[in-house]
């Protein structure tokens, strides 16, 4: 029988662990212990970056959350993406995927759908957020010259969403259960300040999340453009079925992640990667000057690991 393990990432990831590791020792399945450790994060509104209420919302003010999970058993996912009101977007992407013959619900759909499943519509800002959100907004920081300097990605007009620690996280669980199943949970609200309608990497199976019990889980943070850019998760998950360890696999998604930004000429954004085997082996990794934190639960023991960092010459 498999030791139960379960890994999330960033610091915050410690209480999704502790949380999912309760369930997993009285043998609960996979996506039943990473949705309980997701839905803990959601619920930790001091939490402000960027996962569930409290979270920073986008350029307009609108806080909009983006959700998937998926079963490593049958490959079944759900996910939801730029919802609003919702309080639990990682179950409403349970939902999708066990309630409907479809994978994905977005906008005012997939409100709708909440609200037929019985979900309660809430108020998604805090006064601390509001505060914070004012204060940081980059419209304001360019009015008064306190902006950074726009990146070149910025210039050539890819993107003018300006990427710092304020904008950086979301929470990936990953669990392996006793019966060796495994099963994965991705939310966020995405990055801070984010255009209006924009979703990252995080609601799409392949992109944020990957989950394959013949091969393994992956998931993915930081900036979802380059994510989705390289398929990072499901990427992973195939280098671990031709025979990479989880930790060869996450470095050389960070190793593509690199190559991609040098072929459009600009500075390899911050993108971190977090996988688990089908024996319970792990690995992460980070592009620069990322400083990806993740934490492992294996029994009693929670910990917090830093990953490596690969840079552009790797
Ligand atoms: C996104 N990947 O929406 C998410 C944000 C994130 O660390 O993970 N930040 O692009």
């Amino acid at each position: 029988m498999p030791e139960p393990i379960t890994i999330a990432t960033w610091p915050f990831g410690k209480t999704a662990v502790e949380a999912a590791m309760k369930l997993l020792a009285k043998g609960d399945p996979a996506l039943d212990a990473a949705l309980a450790g997701a839905q803990a994060v959601e619920d930790d509104t001091s939490i402000r970056n960027s996962v569930g209420f409290g979270s920073l919302p986008d350029r307009l003010g609108r806080l909009t959350l983006d959700a998937c999970v998926m079963d490593g058993r049958t490959l079944a996912c759900g996910s939801v993406a730029c919802v609003e009101h919702i309080k639990h977007p990682a179950a409403l992407a349970r939902r999708v995927m066990e309630k409907t013959p479809h994978v994905m619900l977005v906008g005012e759909g997939a409100k709708w759908f909440a609200l037929q499943q019985g979900f309660p519509l809430e108020v998604p800002y805090t006064a601390e957020s509001i505060k914070e959100w004012l204060d940081k907004h980059p419209d304001r920081q360019k009015k008064d010259g306190k902006g950074d300097k726009p990146t070149s990605a910025e210039q050539s007009g890819a993107s003018d969403i300006n990427i710092s620690e304020f904008n950086h996280d979301t929470v990936t669980v990953l669990s392996l259960d006793k019966k060796g199943h495994l099963g994965g949970v991705c939310t966020t609200s995405g990055l801070s300040y984010k255009l209006p309608g924009r979703v990252g990497d995080s609601p799409l199976i392949g992109a944020g999340l990957y989950v394959d019990d013949l091969a393994g889980a992956a998931g993915g943070t930081g900036v979802g453009e380059e994510i989705i850019r390289i398929g990072g998760s499901l990427f992973i998950t195939e280098q671990m079925r031709a025979g990479k360890t989880p930790q060869e696999a996450c470095e050389l998604a960070c190793k593509r992640a690199n190559a991609a930004a040098g072929r459009r000429g600009v500075h390899p954004v911050r993108v971190a990667f977090l996988a688990l085997d089908p024996k319970g082996n792990v690995g992460a990794a980070c592009t620069e000057k990322t400083d990806f934190k993740y934490a492992v639960g294996r029994g009693d023991k929670v910990e917090l690991l830093q990953a490596k960092e690969i840079g552009p010459q790797a």
